[in-house]
């Protein structure tokens, strides 16, 4: 879960100007434990928050600045957020925004990259282990007119150097890349290799860049899989006057189809009122797509039955299965073994029951899941037909469920 918070919140943009007064960040209710409530009973394991935005403006009072909670609200809110996803088993993990729009330094490329470097060594040294560090591509005018030339492989060795575990995010990866819009749709084909040439730094642009971020490479020498990032409403920080447009249940079930369900990660952004605390709406929405998420994928059909997994040549495969009767069928969750790379580039669900196989869904990758959802029909036995392969394909794991 993505949680976008900060003076943007209470001026009621979405990009701050760097001009705002920290006094303004003032959450009179904030409650960190009840995101992290939210984002479990949601089914999420991680969260990641907004620790400086584009306006430059620090969650913690950090000593690069005093434009942060340092200078009204006196609460680190980047501590509690930690200690809140601590205390609901919940991974952590920060955005720090490259484009500061407050910073004096920003522009010259010595100076800000030393604060920019500064003010990440602070996050993570003083709030043990964060999961995954999230590098925003948008690189914009500072408070001088200047554009910077961040220095990206002295970030990167430095979250490695301080926190070797964490996941780095970018467009560019190094570890997971932007799935290329903020829409919540990866690509319906996803590899999750890709050419790093492609997109050498975050925030790349270019023809290219667009479909290398959606669908990935199967060429590609590296393995950076993709990260979906879109909002549970319009905008990314909270704002009153979208209190009513928080996406339906189905509108985030279908999210979680679009990116979980190709082979993507979902990043579902859930941002904090004024108050300091989610919206009713979002958190019901949030509980009750989980409640339909886990009725839809609750009763795996096929659990338990055997499958039979035969290579039919160097580059394609079928794997059957008995359901044992005949059943109403709607869904299918895919997941090929990774362990040694992706490879499955094109596929064929096909069902039966008495007569013929008949066609369920076709797809192209399948990589790490791939949810299909196709017009419900009766079948006792299914198979999984792997039409090519970039290489001998490995054993995918099926399970089939009734759908809607
Ligand atoms: C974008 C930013 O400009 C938005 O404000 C938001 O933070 C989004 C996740 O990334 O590039």
């Amino acid at each position: 879960m993505f949680v976008h918070f900060g003076v943007n919140t209470f001026t009621d943009r979405e990009w701050g100007d760097g001009r705002e007064d920290p006094r303004i960040f003032a959450p009179a209710r904030l409650d960190t434990r009840q995101w992290a409530r939210a984002a479990r009973a949601g089914g999420f394991r991680a969260m990641i928050l907004t620790a400086k935005h584009h306006d430059g403006f620090c969650l913690w009072p950090t000593k690069t600045t005093d434009h942060s909670v340092a200078g009204g609200f006196g609460r680190d809110v980047v501590r509690e957020f930690v200690d809140a996803c601590r205390a609901e088993g919940l991974k952590a993990g920060v955005y720090l925004s490259p484009w500061d729009r407050h910073e004096p330094s920003y522009g010259d490329s010595v100076r800000y990259n030393d604060f920019y470097c500064a003010q990440l060594t602070e996050l993570l040294t003083q709030y043990g282990s964060i999961d995954e560090v999230w590098f925003d591509g948008a690189n914009g005018e500072g408070p001088n007119g200047k554009k910077q030339t961040y220095d990206w492989p002295r970030v990167w060795s430095l979250v490695r150097t301080l926190q070797p575990r964490a996941i780095m995010f970018s467009d560019a990866g190094p570890d997971v890349r932007w799935i290329g819009n903020e829409n919540g749709a990866a690509g319906e084909t996803n590899w999750s290799t890709v050419d790093p040439a492609v997109v050498p730094f975050p925030g790349a642009s270019g023809g290219a860049v667009m479909r290398m971020l959606q669908q990935g490479d199967p060429a590609g020498t590296v393995w950076r899989p993709g990260e979906t990032d879109v909002s549970i409403r319009p905008g990314w920080f909270h704002h009153p006057a979208e209190d009513d447009r928080v996406k339906s249940v189905d509108a985030l079930v279908n999210l979680y189809f679009t990116s979980v369900g190709r082979n993507s990660k979902l990043l579902l952004n859930v941002p904090p009122t004024r108050g300091g605390v989610l919206h009713g709406t979002d958190e019901a929405r949030l509980a009750a797509m989980h409640d339909r998420l886990a009725t839809l994928l609750g009763d795996n059909l096929a659990a338990d039955r055997d499958v039979t997994w035969r290579r039919t040549g160097q580059r394609t495969a079928v794997a059957e299965l008995d359901l044992g009767r005949t059943v109403r069928i709607g869904i299918a969750d895919l997941r090929e073994d990774i362990s040694h790379g992706q490879t499955i580039a094109r596929y064929t669900l096909e069902g039966a029951d008495a007569g013929p196989w008949r066609t369920l869904a076709r797809g192209t990758t399948i990589g790490f899941r791939k949810l299909d959802r196709f017009e419900p029909a009766l079948a006792r036995r299914v198979r999984l037909v792997i039409d090519d392969a970039v290489e001998a394909p490995q054993s995918v794991l099926v399970a089939i469920y009734a759908g809607e």
